[in-house]
């Protein structure tokens, strides 16, 4: 059978969790409106009866500024090396610049096959479509492009087919019922930093790490769920916190119906708001709240 590994790359933003979601049929990574949303190299698993496909989804590619963010980026540039192919994905709805055509390129010379999913036609004039390909094209890309909608489910089969066909003939990489590398651990704290990247301004969020202090399953079968939202400012614990309690109760209370619908089971949600300064540039404090800097 077809299988194999493929690095989802592009800028902030662009929709790749989202298109990696949709294609496995079930939510891996987490989404949101602002860049650097996804931190860690996932993996995403579409398994059929006739082929795998091993997503790798990674940091949008983004400018450096503190520790965490290089780290984003390493995880992003190990990723695109050793993988089977690479599924570039671009946002249709915001153009082409030119510094989408010299990531393109960089990619597409890496000598790993590559496929350029242009996403996001849902929200964009319909032909701008044959205008950007031509764009691309003369600007010496000659790596297909499929148009999609993750959002409207547009185009996403099609999109299948072309990356399958990108793959070696080898055995399946992981089991039938696996879609993640991921623990249900490490979702609960994306969880809730997806709750603070859709509830709080861009300064807020970047700054935040999750710190699961206990996940354990009750006999009852409810799960009991006690972490801290480290954040690097104490002005950003007071509006975390909100006017007695309140701004946080709604945070944690949106975190815990996402929850439950993934663990599909009650979960008691105990949160506690810590301040560690400037802690995206400290290396220790780093790897205590998981952003080791090889893969992880
Ligand atoms: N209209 C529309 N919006 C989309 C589509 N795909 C993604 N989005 C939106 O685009 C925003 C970014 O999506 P993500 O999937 O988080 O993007 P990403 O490339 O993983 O971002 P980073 O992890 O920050 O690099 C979210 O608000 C999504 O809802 C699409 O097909 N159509
Ligand atoms: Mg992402």
């Amino acid at each position: 059978m077809k299988s194999g590994t493929v690095a989802v790359i592009g800028r902030a933003n662009a929709g790749k969790s989202t298109l990696i979601n949709v294609m496995v049929g079930e939510k891996v990574a987490i989404v949101s409106p602002k860049p650097q949303t996804t931190r860690d190299r996932i993996l995403g698993i579409l398994t059929r009866e006739e082929h795998q496909i091993v997503f790798v989804d990674t940091p949008g590619i983004y400018r450096h500024r503190n520790e965490l963010t290089d780290r984003m980026m390493h995880a992003t540039e190990n990723a695109s090396k050793e993988v089977d192919a690479i599924l570039y994905v671009h946002d249709g709805h915001a153009g082409i610049k030119e510094e989408d055509i010299s990531l393109m390129k960089k990619y597409s010379a890496l000598g790993v096959p590559m496929l350029i999913a242009y996403t996001k036609t849902d929200i964009m004039p319909k032909e701008n479509i044959p205008r950007d390909a031509k764009i691309l094209y003369e600007a010496g890309i000659e790596t297909d492009v499929v148009p999609v909608s993750a959002r409207k489910g547009r185009n996403i089969r099609l999109l299948e087919t072309e990356i399958v066909k990108l793959l070696p003939e080898q055995d399946k990489l992981f089991p039938d019922d696996v879609v993640s590398d991921k623990s249900e651990r490490f979702m609960i704290a994306e969880l809730m930093r997806e709750k603070i990247l859709l509830k709080y301004d861009k300064e807020i969020p970047h700054g935040i790490a999750i710190v699961v202090n206990k996940f354990e399953r009750m006999e009852n079968g409810t799960y009991d769920v006690n972490l801290d939202i480290v954040c690097e400012k104490k002005n950003h614990k007071a509006i975390l916190i909100g006017k007695q309690g309140k701004a946080l109760k709604e945070t944690a209370s949106f975190a815990r119906q996402d929850m439950e619908k993934f663990l599909g089971a009650k979960v008691f949600l105990t949160v506690y708001v810590k301040v560690r300064e400037d802690w995206r540039d400290r290396a220790t404090l780093l790897k205590e709240f998981g952003y080791n800097d090889e893969e992880n």
